[in-house]
């Protein structure tokens, strides 16, 4: 692909394939073209299933926004976190998930080496300024032999990326919009996490930084 004029302009990174540990491949500028399609999808996820703070079991509420898009979608309250197929503020079952978001996952995946990748859950995060995400596991969906693929849109962020052991220090690493991660075999269970997003403005996203995560989640009969 041939860096557009534009992107030389402003110093946007060329795309780019790079494994940063066994079983975690970056795509850089991997939906940076197709982002403003990306950006209108999720728009009618969330005029249906809007963005809100969830409340975690110790009873704190996140900072980061959250909403879901397909058949099943990522919640935390007072109870624990969970799966579930309808969005709790509208009853309804979570918006399905838009055509380009499945396909970009599918392609995303099918170039890190994960050609059947068939997500059914899409967990959209939105971050303001001064949001961050501390190191976690993702071990709600029962099934680690499916990857996850991240998809960063608006403001950059510093991934923390760790190890499977909670208490080595983690990487940093410079996330930018388009940037497109997936997370497969070895690194399905590394503790992860974004430290505090800088204040800034985005042409696309104005104040945020959204990221997708695109999810395989068991259900009782697959
Ligand atoms: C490594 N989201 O939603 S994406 C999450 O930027 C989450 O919103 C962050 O962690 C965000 O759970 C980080 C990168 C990521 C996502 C899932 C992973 C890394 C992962 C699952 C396993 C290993
Ligand atoms: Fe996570």
């Amino acid at each position: 692909m041939m860096p557009d004029s534009n992107s030389l302009f402003t110093g946007e990174a060329q795309p780019s394939i790079e494994t940063l540990a066994e079983g975690v491949t970056l795509l850089r500028a991997f939906c940076r073209e197709e982002a403003p399609a990306l950006l209108d999808a999720i728009a009618t996820v969330v005029a249906d299933s809007r963005f809100r703070n969830m409340v975690v079991p110790s009873g704190h509420t996140m900072s980061v926004a959250m909403t879901n898009c397909g058949d099943l979608g990522w919640i935390t309250d007072r109870t624990g976190y969970r799966y579930t197929a309808h969005d709790p503020l509208t009853g309804k079952p979570w918006p399905p998930m838009p055509a380009p978001l499945l396909h970009l996952a599918q392609r995303a995946a099918a170039t890190a080496a994960f050609p059947r990748f068939t997500p059914n859950a899409c967990l959209i995060n939105r971050y303001a300024p001064g949001t961050r995400l501390s190191l976690h596991q993702d071990k709600n969906e029962q099934d680690y032999t499916h990857p996850i693929v991240s998809v960063s849109l608006g403001l950059p962020a510093t991934f923390l990326l760790g190890t499977l052991r909670r208490t080595d220090t983690p990487r940093r690493i410079r996330i930018e919009h388009g940037d497109t991660l997936v997370w497969g075999g070895p690194a399905r269970l590394i503790y992860h996490g974004v430290a505090p997003i800088a204040a800034s403005t985005h042409p696309l996203t104005g104040p945020f930084r959204i990221n997708l995560t695109f999810r395989r989640v068991a259900t009782k009969l697959s």
